[in-house]
């Protein structure tokens, strides 16, 4: 790693992961190519941002879910180092939400000589199951459980065995849809969740804030994972698992444009496109609308 971290101001580069292997709806393998497709990432002042590549699950590993996720997740650590690395931006673009556990294991290693990494972890879903708790056994609804060292050793020992986050410097925004395995961990563990009724309760300016101030506190760096299924789906209805009562799309990018050349922010995921249920590429527009919040005018 160099000395000063990448931020949005540096190139970004976009690595897909086109798997749904961790999904009960095959649709949101299409994801990144169609993403790619629309250029909803493209249409930025600079032009600095471009594709890098799209991972893709090997025909052997189609079959078994655990494993293909366990083999794109060890790809896209390289990947997502290699990034880091040579001063750009990661943005990882999936597939399912199972690719968090890659991405930010990745991020993690890169900066694991400066110190922790922050993550604010925006979906409707709480993704925080383990096998003995999932009722549905989906992997993409257990990568924060992974990525705090809960569950399957084939998933939480992605490039190493220690946890790649600690509760204290996690947060949830936008969670209206969980069960309660999943709850009780991240409670037990400490973990903040600022659920729909307190962002609209609060407004999400202000639990915005107190999310920045959670990620920042005594972390190296920190990143932003945003599950599409966070924003309401009569706006945007492009998502694997849509729940009523989500974040407007205006109100979110909004938020996000406080990131905006912040040197602390490392890394962002945007995951869950699914282009089948898309209405005229909304959702895909809404993805392009959230990534450049991010980058500076
Ligand atoms: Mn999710």
């Amino acid at each position: 790693m160099k000395p000063d971290l990448p931020s949005t101001r540096r190139n970004i580069r976009i690595i897909g992961v086109a798997s749904c292997a961790g999904a009960p709806d095959p649709a949101c393998a299409e994801g990144p190519d169609a993403l790619r497709h629309y250029q909803v990432f493209h249409d930025t002042p600079l032009q600095r941002i471009a594709w890098d590549t799209i991972l893709r699950v090997p025909r052997a590993q189609q079959n078994t879910p655990l494993h293909a996720v366990a083999l794109l997740s060890d790809r896209q650590v390289s990947k997502v180092e290699a990034v880091l690395r040579a001063g750009h931006f990661p943005l990882v673009v999936g597939g399912d939400h199972s690719c968090a556990i890659g991405t930010w294991s990745g991020v993690h290693h890169a900066l694991a000589d400066k110190g922790p990494l922050g993550l604010i972890w925006i979906d409707a879903h709480m993704d925080s199951h383990t096998f003995a708790t999932s009722p549905s056994g989906q992997i993409h609804g257990m990568p924060l459980a992974c990525l705090l060292g809960y569950g399957d050793a084939a998933l939480t020992a992605i490039d190493g065995a220690e946890a790649k986050l600690r509760p204290e410097h996690v947060c949830l925004i936008g969670v209206r849809s969980f069960e309660a395995g999943e709850a009780d961990l991240l409670h037990q563990l400490g973990v903040r969740v600022f659920d729909m009724d307190e962002i609209r309760r609060r407004g999400l300016t202000e639990v915005f804030d107190e999310a920045l101030t959670i990620v920042r506190d005594g972390t190296a760096g920190f990143g932003v994972s945003v599950d599409l299924d966070a924003l309401d789906p009569t706006e945007e209805p492009g998502v694997g698992s849509p729940v009523p009562g989500g974040l407007r799309r205006a109100e979110l990018a909004e938020a996000l444009t406080r990131l905006r050349g912040d040197p602390s922010f490392v890394a962002m995921e945007i995951a869950e496109y699914n282009p089948r249920r898309d209405h005229k590429h909304a959702t895909a527009d809404a993805a392009g609308d959230l990534v450049k919040a991010v980058i500076p005018l």
